[in-house]
């Protein structure tokens, strides 16, 4: 499987590139840079009581798959596995994405003492469809509305991964070594390496080490980085980086599992298994041009980026640490679709 080495490698130089090298978890996980819009849809699901709208109880992590559908961790709506969904009349629930309309992101809930403060897009979520593999813990979301300026993360059905490789995995779950300690409730993610023979029918165990709520929190065995989940991070990301369709442009990532154990996810493939509908396709090119994220791609996608870059916008800055005229060109090449 040659072509898996030299995509590990390729993903290996780019992560470090991209983004910080620090190892460890969402456990020890860093916040998500404001210009790496590819996780945006990284969602944080939240219990809200009837008629309240803000700010509710945290439930956990979702992922955006479709314009205004999420998948998430079954467990996280309080329910046995052998219990039916619960009715969202009685547990009404809400979707909130880190960044705004405007294109603001903020990563913790709380922002200035304030949970409400509005650099976000939270959605209700309308109807909840389960999993028709019995105790396969996934429920997918559809929301109220399709948010703005943020794309779906694209799903990795068909070529899931098998051998030991760079995976990260994306949350808003506690960052502390120990079950539910530490900071919490921001956008966080974490780089390590998946274990060899990860794959165990429709699971993905993307974390060798374990997490116990007495001393020593957290086990690792030699080797690594390692990633591992904690408390809230249910219903989150493990993801691969691919490399984009287009020469030069930055790597695209791909949802290969939805968290739902500190070392464990679920696959994709899992909901299609057993007939699930809507089935969850295959991710296809993206579209790496739609800077607005209609799913089109125009010459309103060009002016709206340069109105953004004017302003200093962070989603603006598609090359190395700083927003410079380079960052103007790798989006013009892109948009023309040459080879960068
Ligand atoms: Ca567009
Ligand atoms: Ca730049």
């Amino acid at each position: 499987m040659c072509w898996i080495r030299a995509l590990a490698a390729l993903v290996s130089v780019l992560a470090a590139a991209v983004a910080s090298p620090r190892a460890g978890a969402v456990v020890n996980g860093v916040e998500v840079p404001c210009w790496d819009r590819r996780l945006d849809g990284v969602g944080l699901l939240i219990s809200v009581s009837p008629g309240q709208t803000c700010p509710g109880a945290v439930s956990g992590s979702c992922v955006l798959i479709a314009p205004n559908v999420v998948l998430a961790a079954r467990h996280q709506l309080g329910v046995s596995t052998t219990s039916p969904l619960p009715s969202l009349q009685q547990r009404p629930l809400r979707v909130r994405f880190r960044r705004s309309a405007d294109g603001l992101a903020v990563n913790p809930v709380v922002f200035n003492g304030e949970p409400c403060h509005g650099v976000y897009q939270e959605f209700s979520v309308v109807s909840a469809t389960d999993a028709a593999m019995p105790g396969s813990d996934l429920v997918m979301l559809t929301l109220s509305g399709t948010p703005h300026g943020i794309s779906p993360i694209g799903v990795e059905i068909n070529q899931p991964p098998t051998s030991a490789m760079p995976i990260m995995i994306v949350g808003w779950g506690y960052a502390g070594p120990c079950f539910g300690t530490g900071p919490s409730w921001a956008l966080r993610l974490s780089r390590g390496m998946m274990q060899a023979h990860a794959q165990v029918s429709d699971v993905l165990v993307f974390s060798p080490c374990s997490l116990w709520t007495t001393e020593p929190c957290q086990y690792c065995p030699p080797g690594g980085p390692w990633v591992l989940a904690n408390l809230h991070d249910s219903g989150g990301a493990v993801l691969i980086e691919v490399p984009s369709d287009q020469s030069g442009a930055p790597p695209q990532v791909r949802l290969v599992g939805t968290i739902v154990t500190t070392w464990a996810a679920r696959r994709p493939s899992s909901w299609n298994a057993f007939g699930g509908l809507p089935r969850i396709e295959q991710a296809g090119p993206v579209l790496l041009a739609d800077f607005n994220a209609d799913q089109s791609t125009d010459a309103r996608d060009v002016l709206d980026f340069l109105n953004a870059y004017w302003v200093g916008d962070c989603r603006c800055n598609l090359t190395g640490d700083d927003l410079d005229v380079a960052d103007i060109f790798a989006f013009l090449n892109m948009f023309f679709g040459q080879d960068g």
